[in-house]
């Protein structure tokens, strides 16, 4: 992906997106998967993952990815905020169900999946614990040490995560086996809405798709694939099919980051 840099995609007007350059981070995945749903083109803008990215801090007041921003709008520094963004460009097709019980549902599903303390949250934090025993006190001057700062690191933190992960996993596939058994194919309501791109961005930190549809660096694959213990045991074969599902039906292959 062509990405521009973030002093030259100050000057454009339109719809840019900063995103994780060099892996498919899931937010940023998720990210653009709702804006190509949506038919809404995009300039790309490279934020690099571990950095203090200078730039990108003075333009939005923070350092991470994804961040929307319209025209001259304040930018869009949240998940939320960039759901909310896309659903107001471009209406249809909805992603946010229009009954409210439903929306309460889908909303609260994808904040399970991209929030805080949620499903790519906790995630990242058993991601991270090996590279910070690995680093020990080196961690807190890198990369490492800035990120597992910014998103809540601590042995404790990570203790409570795999459990977090597994209930996760768990109400996902009650949900979609909720849905099979009424004949619906999608984690909400009688369509696509925004939990099963966030669920098939997502699913990519526990069983990434094959090189072939995802040319991720080895080693990330390595590290995001979970191979045994309570996560790879809630992580239902039923999910990885939706995931799949999912990407055949609505979203470009091979990724492209
Ligand atoms: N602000 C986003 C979350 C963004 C986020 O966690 N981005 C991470 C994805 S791993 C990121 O930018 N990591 C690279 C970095 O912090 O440099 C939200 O509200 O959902």
């Amino acid at each position: 992906m062509e990405y521009l840099e973030v002093e030259e995609a100050r000057e454009r007007p339109g719809l840019r997106l900063v995103l994780t350059a060099g892996g498919p981070g899931p937010w940023s995945e998720a990210a653009k998967g709702i804006f190509a749903v949506k038919g809404l083109a995009y300039l790309p803008v490279r934020q690099a993952a571990g950095d203090a990215n200078p730039a990108l801090q003075e333009w939005t007041g923070q350092s991470s990815a994804p961040v929307a921003i319209w025209n001259d709008e304040p930018p869009c520094t949240t998940s939320r905020a960039i759901l909310w963004l896309a659903e107001r460009l471009a209406p249809t097709p909805a992603l946010i169900p229009g009954d409210a019980g439903l929306r309460a549902l889908c909303l609260g599903l994808c904040d399970e999946i991209h929030g805080e303390n949620g499903l790519g949250w906790c995630r990242r934090l058993v991601l991270f614990e090996p590279v910070m025993k690995a680093l020990g006190d080196a961690a807190a001057t890198g990369p490492m040490g800035f990120m597992a700062w910014k998103y809540g690191y601590s042995p404790e933190a990570v203790a409570r995560a795999e459990r977090r992960i597994v209930e996760i996993l768990e109400s996902l596939s009650t949900r979609l086996g909720e849905q099979h058994r009424a004949g619906r194919r999608h984690l909400v309501g009688d369509g696509l809405t925004a939990v099963d791109l966030y669920w098939a961005a997502f699913a990519a930190m526990l069983a990434p798709l094959p090189p072939e549809q995802c040319p991720m660096p080895e080693g990330l694959r390595d590290l995001y694939t979970v191979r045994d213990g309570p996560v790879a045991a809630a992580l239902a074969p039923e999910l990885l099919a939706h995931r799949d599902f999912i990407y055949r039906e609505y979203l470009a292959l091979p990724l492209d980051f």
